[in-house]
């Protein structure tokens, strides 16, 4: 071999060394592919080396033509083995940050649930059923004869009042109202069934009351009627007795206070006594009034009956410690979903 040979020869040895040493050295498939003008191109060192073939001696340059071959055939081979190594690495770093993760457990959906005053009413009626009483219901836009009427309040009581009652302009003047208790239900069942009866009426009630802590203009009612065989005023002591410890607990107790409604008599509101020693009244109750019996097709010589009705609204708020009535109305879920 002759010198200018082995010098090519040498040459070419390092600068395939230098190729090879460049393509490990790239960190990605850009970094790799910017570099193979360099490495490969025309103008690359080692292409570059061809040019000083001609001037070798005839015999000399077929055995450097193939050394000069195999140095580029080397560096090409290794360009690609890397190329393939890094876009293999970069799919699988694509896919890695594709990947669906289906063990992942979502967030499950926020469930709704019942509002505080329905899930009162139902509990109510929960309580009533265990004790033997029955569910009834009544249109919340009554006659007045169904809400005044017929439960003897005559024609000047201030409970009729513009100021108190909701009129609907429906029919004569003064004929049709948004129901002011859920007392008009007790007729209606008394109308439609003959006793002995044991009944709960819950249900919306309308009354132009300013809203305040204790009151709103709408508002809920439990109405219960019992018509059977020598009914009293103890019967219906106990009946309350009975459902303030079944349905608030041990802790509270119950009281009744003589009062007057037109169509019981004798008449009392019934008020429960709170954990704390504080007094809510929660409705009124009485003997069912002979007249009321009477006018709804009841015989008051042979039966005698009792009847009350109170506040669900007031009644939450004592169970739950709810403070504002208005807090009920105003549809915080903050607030709602504590209940
Ligand atoms: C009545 O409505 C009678 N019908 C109750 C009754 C039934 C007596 C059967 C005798 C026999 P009163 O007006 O007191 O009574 O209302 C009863 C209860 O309803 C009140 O104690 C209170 O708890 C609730 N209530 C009345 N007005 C409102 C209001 N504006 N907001 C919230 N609750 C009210």
């Amino acid at each position: 071999m002759t010198s200018e040979v082995a010098a090519l020869a040498a040459e070419a040895h390092s600068l395939t060394a230098e190729a090879l040493a460049a393509i490990a050295a790239a960190a990605d498939v850009g970094a790799l592919t910017a570099a193979r003008p360099y490495l490969l191109g025309r103008g690359s060192p080692l292409t570059g080396l061809r040019r000083r073939l001609g001037a070798l001696a005839p015999e000399d340059r077929p055995v450097a033509g193939r050394a000069l071959s195999g140095a580029l055939a080397t560096v090409e081979t290794r360009y690609d083995a890397r190329l393939e190594e890094l876009r293999a690495a970069e799919r699988r770093r694509r896919l890695e940050a594709e990947r669906l993760d289906l063990t992942e457990l979502p967030e499950p959906p926020p469930v709704g649930r019942l509002h505080v005053i329905t899930q009162t009413l139902q509990r109510l009626e929960d309580t009533f059923c265990a004790m033997g009483y029955t569910v009834a219901e009544g249109p919340e836009i009554e006659t007045e004869w169904h809400n005044f009427g017929a439960l003897n309040f005559p024609p000047g009581h201030p409970a009729r009042d513009m100021y108190d009652t909701l009129y609907v302009d429906h029919g004569p003047p003064a004929s049709t109202l948004l129901r002011t208790h859920t007392s008009p239900v007790q007729v209606r069942v008394m109308q439609s069934r003959p006793p002995p009866l044991y009944v709960v009426a819950p249900g919306r009630c309308y009354r132009q009351d300013t809203a305040d802590a204790t009151h709103m203009p709408v508002f809920h009612q439990i109405e219960g009627l019992v018509i059977d065989d020598g009914i009293t005023l103890g019967d219906l002591a106990g009946a309350i007795e009975t459902f303030t410890t079944a349905y608030f607990g041990a802790g509270f107790t119950s009281r009744l206070r003589p009062s007057y409604f037109p169509f019981t008599e004798p008449s009392a509101e019934f008020d429960v006594q709170r954990p704390d020693g504080t007094w809510l009244e929660l409705g009124g109750c009485g003997v069912v009034h002979p007249s009321v019996l009477e006018v709804c097709g009841v015989d008051s010589e042979r039966w005698s009956g009792f009847a009350f009705g109170f506040g669900i609204d007031r009644l939450a708020m004592l169970r739950y410690g709810i403070g504002d009535l208005r807090d009920l109305w105003t549809n915080d879920v903050r607030f709602l979903e504590q209940f």
